[in-house]
C-alpha cells in the first residue's frame, strides 16, 4: 500500500448526507414504487433506480413519470406516493459503519451536520428511529430550507454557516454524484461512498472514494482516528448465512490456487444488500466435517470485474477433495478491508494470503473466538428454512 499522503488539510467539521450515505434508502424506493407501477400496468426496472439517487423528491418524481410514461402531473404523482413513503421511514436500515461514525464524531467532540435534499420533516422522521442520531448533529439542513438542492452548494454552505465555520474546514461524506458536485462547489473536502456499485470512476471529482463507511479513515483528514480496530481487523455485529455449496466461476483453485466454496447469493439477497462488499472473516461449519476458520470476499471481485455479487469463502483447512452440495454455515464476525483491484494476479493472490494470516490470528482473540460456539453453526439447514440465520442471531447473544 502507498504511504499515506501527509495531511495538508485540517478538518474541524463533518457534514453528512443521509439517504444512501447513512441510511439504506434503496430498498424502500423499490418497495414503494414497484407495486405502484404494477398497479399502473408498468414494470419496475431496478436498473433505472440509480437515476433517482441524490435527487429531491420532486426531481425524482419527474424522472419516474418520464421513464415510465405515467399519465400524472408531478404534483399528482407526489400526492399519491408521499404517504406510502412516509409509512416506510422507520424501516430504513443504517448502513454498516453509520452508527459507528456518528458516535465517533460525537464522542470526540467533532461537530457534525446533516445535509439532505429531503424535506426537513422527512429527515426528522427518518432519524428519530435511530437512537442517539438527532442529538449528535449540531445542524440539520433539509432540501426545503434552501433555494436550490444539490448539486447546488447552498445546502452545504448553509450547514457550515449554522455550525459557525468556513467551507474549507468541512469534510462532506456523500454517496451521490449531485452531492459530491455540491460539496466541491461549496469549496469543501468530499469523501464519496458510492451507493451504486462499480461506478467509482464517475466520482473522480471527489477527494477520496471509499467503498463503505467502514473504510473511512478520519486521521487522513486530521480528525481523531477510530480506535476499534484490533490487529488489522474490525469487529462487526455478526451475521449468519448458510446453504449448499454451489459451483462458482471455476477459477478459485485453478487460477489463484485458492478454492472458495460459493453459496447461492440469490438466497441471501436481503442480507447481502444490507452488508457492503468487502473482505470479512469468521467461522464456517460443514455439516458432516466440522468447524473451521474462514476468510471470505463478498462483492464483484474487481480484479475479474464480475457482474454479480458473489460470496467467496475460503476455509482455512486442507481438505484434499471437493464438497459441492454439502451444507455450509457461516458466521461472519469481522471485517478486514474493501475489495480492491490489483496490478497483477500475483499481487491479488499475495493479498488474499495476507488476509488469511490476519483472519487465522484474529479468530483466536476472545472477541471472535466466542462465536465458534454459535448455535447457528450447529443447526441444520433443514431446521432453518429461512437460511439467513435471522433467528439464530438472537440465539448467539
Ligand atoms: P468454484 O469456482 O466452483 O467455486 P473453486 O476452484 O473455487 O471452484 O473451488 C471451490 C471448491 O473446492 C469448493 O466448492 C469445495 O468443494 C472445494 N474446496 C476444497 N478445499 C476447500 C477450502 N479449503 N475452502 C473452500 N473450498 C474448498
Ligand atoms: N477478488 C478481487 O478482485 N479483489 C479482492 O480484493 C479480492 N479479495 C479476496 C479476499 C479473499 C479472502 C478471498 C477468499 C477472495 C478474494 N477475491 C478478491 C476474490 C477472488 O477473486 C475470487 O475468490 C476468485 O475470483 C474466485 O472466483
Ligand atoms: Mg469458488
Amino acid at each position: 500500500m502507498a504511504a499515506p499522503k501527509p495531511i495538508t488539510r485540517l478538518i474541524s467539521h463533518v457534514i453528512l448526507d443521509l439517504d444512501g450515505t447513512l441510511l439504506n434508502t434503496d430498498c424502500v424506493v423499490s418497495q414503494v414504487l414497484k407495486p405502484f407501477l404494477v398497479k399502473n400496468g408498468k414494470k419496475w426496472d431496478s436498473m433505472k433506480a440509480h437515476k433517482l439517487v441524490g435527487k429531491t423528491p420532486y426531481e425524482a418524481a419527474a424522472v419516474v413519470l418520464e421513464d415510465y410514461a405515467l399519465p400524472y402531473s408531478t404534483e399528482e404523482f407526489l400526492s399519491m406516493i408521499t404517504p406510502m413513503f412516509n409509512e416506510q421511514w422507520c424501516n430504513l436500515k443504517a448502513f454498516p459503519g453509520a452508527n459507528r461514525l456518528i458516535k465517533h464524531l460525537r464522542s470526540n467532540g467533532v461537530p457534525a451536520a446533516l445535509a439532505s435534499n429531503s424535506p426537513k420533516s422527512n429527515i426528522d422522521a427518518k432519524i428519530s428511529c435511530h437512537q442517539g442520531w438527532k442529538e449528535s448533529f449540531s445542524a440539520i439542513v433539509g432540501g426545503d430550507e434552501i433555494e436550490k438542492g444539490k448539486p447546488s452548494p447552498d445546502i452545504f454552505l448553509e450547514a457550515a454557516k449554522r455550525m459557525n465555520t468556513d467551507p474549507p474546514n468541512c469534510l462532506v461524506i456523500e454517496d451521490s454524484l449531485p452531492g459530491v458536485a455540491a460539496g466541491k462547489a461549496a469549496g469543501m473536502h468530499v469523501i464519496a461512498v458510492p451507493s451504486v456499485p462499480k461506478k467509482t470512476a464517475e466520482f473522480s471529482s471527489a477527494d477520496e472514494v471509499v467503498n463503505s463507511l467502514l473504510d473511512v479513515k478520519p486521521e487522513k483528514w486530521g480528525l481523531p482516528p477510530f480506535n476499534d480496530w484490533i490487529e488489522d481487523t474490525l469487529p462487526i455485529e455478526p451475521w449468519f448465512i448458510g446453504g449448499p455449496v454451489i459451483k462458482g466461476f471455476g477459477r478459485g483453485s485453478k487460477v489463484l490456487g485458492i478454492p472458495t466454496a460459493n453459496l447461492p447469493a440469490e438466497n441471501f439477497s436481503d442480507v447481502l444488500s444490507e452488508h457492503t462488499s468487502g473482505v470479512y472473516f469468521g467461522w464456517a461449519r460443514l455439516s458432516t466435517r466440522g468447524i473451521y476458520k474462514m476468510v471470505m470476499s463478498i462483492g464483484w471481485n474487481p480484479y475479474f470485474d464480475n457482474t454479480e455479487k458473489t460470496i467467496e469463502p475460503w476455509l482455512l483447512h486442507e481438505f484434499g477433495e471437493d464438497f459441492y452440495g454439502e451444507e455450509l454455515h457461516l458466521v461472519i464476525v469481522g471485517y478486514i478491508r474493501a475489495e480492491a483491484n490489483f496490478p497483477s494476479l500475483q499481487s491479488l493472490i499475495e493479498r488474499i494470503h495476507e488476509d488469511a494470516r490476519i483472519a487465522e490470528k484474529a479468530l483466536d482473540l476472545p472477541v471472535y473466538a466466542r462465536y465458534k460456539d454459535s448455535p447457528y453453526l450447529r443447526t441444520s439447514l433443514k431446521e432453518d428454512n429461512s437460511a439467513n440465520g435471522k433467528q439464530s442471531e438472537l440465539d448467539s447473544k
